[in-house]
């Protein structure tokens, strides 16, 4: 699994640009973007369980866990198309307003969450600890910028 996670991380990559083209309501793009963060929020979860002492460290299970959200991390950005910004969604105007930003501050979680993997993969704690923080932060920012409440 590791030896191919920048196979898979590539792959991914691939399929989530033209992934907007792929939905066939707004709705159904919404319902996909939400169940990315979602599957991501559980898998980081446990990662920061570890991290902050909450659940006793296993070197695999964070590896396998980073690695889920380094791959997951790159599919959501293909489902904020056009038509998108209504209905049973928390986005923000500003998505589609100032989307160079959108787009970095995406660009920069999905960076932040393949050196998360690299770090749980050295399968040691305080590496852990040190990429979380910055991962959580990418989090953090894009919510404060482009999530209502
Ligand atoms: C999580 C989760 C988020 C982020 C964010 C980090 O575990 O569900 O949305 O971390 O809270 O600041």
């Amino acid at each position: 699994m590791n030896r191919l996670l920048p196979i898979v991380a590539l792959a991914a990559a691939a399929i989530a640009l033209p992934a907007q083209a792929q939905f066939a309501k707004p709705e159904d793009a919404i319902k996909y973007r939400k169940a990315g963060f979602t599957v991501m929020a559980a898998h980081f979860g446990r990662l920061g369980a570890m991290a902050n002492g909450r659940m006793p460290y296993d070197a695999k299970v964070a590896a396998d866990n980073a690695a889920v959200l380094s791959v997951v991390a790159g599919l959501p950005w293909g489902a904020f198309g056009e038509g998108t910004d209504k209905g049973e969604t928390r986005a923000k105007p500003e998505i589609w307003k100032e989307s160079a930003k959108f787009k970095d501050s995406a660009d920069k979680m999905q960076a932040e969450m393949v050196k998360l993997a690299a770090a749980a993969r050295t399968g040691n704690l305080d590496n852990l600890k040190t990429a979380f923080g910055p991962a959580a932060q990418s989090c953090k920012a894009c919510h404060d910028a482009f999530r209502k409440d």
